[in-house]
């Protein structure tokens, strides 16, 4: 079947994604030397074999020539997200991104575009694959190439509607391309709001996220013992995700409009307040928060009251006594450990 690049994309923006373009994917070249240039411009202090490890594993975007022989382009989209309400209790305290991860949740209206796109492009006889957690390549670097924004000194990714966008793509065995000119202005010359917005040092210089050190990795996708880390107090309000170096960013301002509400979200936060998540069962935890905040998995159940606990720890209010007591007796050795650290910290903190 004869493919035109124009119709892929009027299927795309006509299921609700805000653009799409097509890249050959030889124009992905140079991925690989970026991420080492990176690399090498990380110390080796203690935490630069998390960065490596982490860098590492994404260097595999670089091999798709190799892993994919059949793939010629990618079909890549951006998706704005930043319509949804988010309940005043995870704001500040769980990424936006999370609260409205569209990635594996069959009901949100995402997940519903991105299945019927790729029901299209099957159906024009395409061969195709994807990956929708992860990605299978560099999306920033896609978009970037492909013309659909600009890449900011945070890092991230932007388009008209600020950074609140998420990236998908497709591989395809055709040899199309349709790309844009992006008409962003670039960051002003003498802005360092980003760099100077995030609490733990991972954006250590512009374009140069250390993962090792970026809260997200920390509190969400590896296990975490608070008790002595280094970013504990960094951590501050945040229990999933962070997202300060996003929102401190002048192009970002008044891009989110709380217009729409996401799938379930609203009647999952009334069941989040930080003592509520203390008293959790872990039935709860695991059937309802580990297939939504899926980062943090199901033999990690107890990592959301040591977060809990972490972000109480962080902004004390006597009201949160009879959590932090309850915590000493939680049936997970994680959590009750973390109580008694904390509580030792906050006596020591009063004088007592
Ligand atoms: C690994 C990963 C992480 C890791 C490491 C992040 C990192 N910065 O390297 C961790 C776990 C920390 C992470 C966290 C988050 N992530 Co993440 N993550 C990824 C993933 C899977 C790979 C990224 C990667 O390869 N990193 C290696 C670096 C070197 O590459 P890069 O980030 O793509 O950066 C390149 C471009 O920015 C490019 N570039 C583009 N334009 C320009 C312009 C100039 C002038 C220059 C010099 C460079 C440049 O240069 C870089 C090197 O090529 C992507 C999905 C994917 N398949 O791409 C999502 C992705 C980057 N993550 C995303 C999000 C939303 C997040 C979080 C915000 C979630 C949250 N709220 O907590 C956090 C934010 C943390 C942060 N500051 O980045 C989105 C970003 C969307 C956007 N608008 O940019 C992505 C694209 C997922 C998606 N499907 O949309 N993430
Ligand atoms: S998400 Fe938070 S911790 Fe990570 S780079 Fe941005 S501001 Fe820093
Ligand atoms: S805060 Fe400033 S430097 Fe950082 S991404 Fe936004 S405009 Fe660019």
């Amino acid at each position: 079947m004869n493919v035109q690049p124009e119709a892929i994309r009027e299927k795309a923006l006509e299921l609700g994604y805000e653009k799409c373009a097509v890249l050959p994917l030889a124009n992905l070249d140079g991925f690989g030397s970026e991420v080492d240039r990176r690399l090498d411009k990380i110390p080796d202090d203690n935490r630069k074999a998390i960065d490596k490890a982490v860098l590492d594993r994404f260097k595999a975007f670089d091999r798709l020539a190799e892993l994919y022989p059949w793939a010629r382009a990618a079909v890549i989209c951006v998706m704005g997200y930043g319509v949804y309400r988010i309940p005043d209790n995870l704001k500040n305290r769980v990424a936006r991104y999370f609260c409205v991860d569209s990635r594996k949740d069959e009901r949100s209206g995402e997940f519903k575009a991105s299945q019927a796109f790729e029901d299209y492009l099957t159906s024009l006889g395409l061969k195709i694959q994807t990956e929708r957690q992860y990605g299978l390549l560099p999306l920033r670097w896609a978009a970037y190439k492909a013309g659909l924004g600009v890449g900011r000194r945070n890092n991230f990714f932007y388009t008209g509607r600020g950074s609140w966008i998420h990236l998908e793509s497709w591989l395809i065995d055709r040899d199309l391309e349709l790309t844009e000119t992006s008409d962003l202005k670039p960051c002003p010359e003498e802005c360092q709001k980003c760099q100077k917005a995030c609490p733990t040092g991972a954006l250590a210089e512009p374009y140069l996220t250390r993962p090792g050190s970026c809260l997200t990795l920390i509190n969400a996708l590896r296990p975490v013992n608070w008790i002595d880390h280094p970013y504990s107090q960094a951590a501050g309000d945040w229990i999933y995700g962070c997202e300060l170096c996003q929102t401190c960013c002048p192009y970002n301002q008044g891009k989110w409009q709380e217009e729409k509400d996401f799938p379930g979200l609203e009647e999952l936060s009334r069941h989040l307040d930080l003592g509520q998540i203390i008293g959790a069962d872990y039935s709860f935890i695991r059937e309802n928060l580990v297939p939504k905040f899926w980062y943090l998995t199901a033999d990690r159940d107890w990592q959301w009251k040591v977060n809990a606990l972490n972000a109480m720890k962080n902004r004390w209010k006597p009201e949160y006594g009879p959590y932090l007591e309850r915590a000493l007796n939680d049936e997970r050795p994680e959590v009750r450990q973390m109580a008694e650290w904390a509580g030792r910290l906050l006596k020591r903190r009063s004088g007592l």
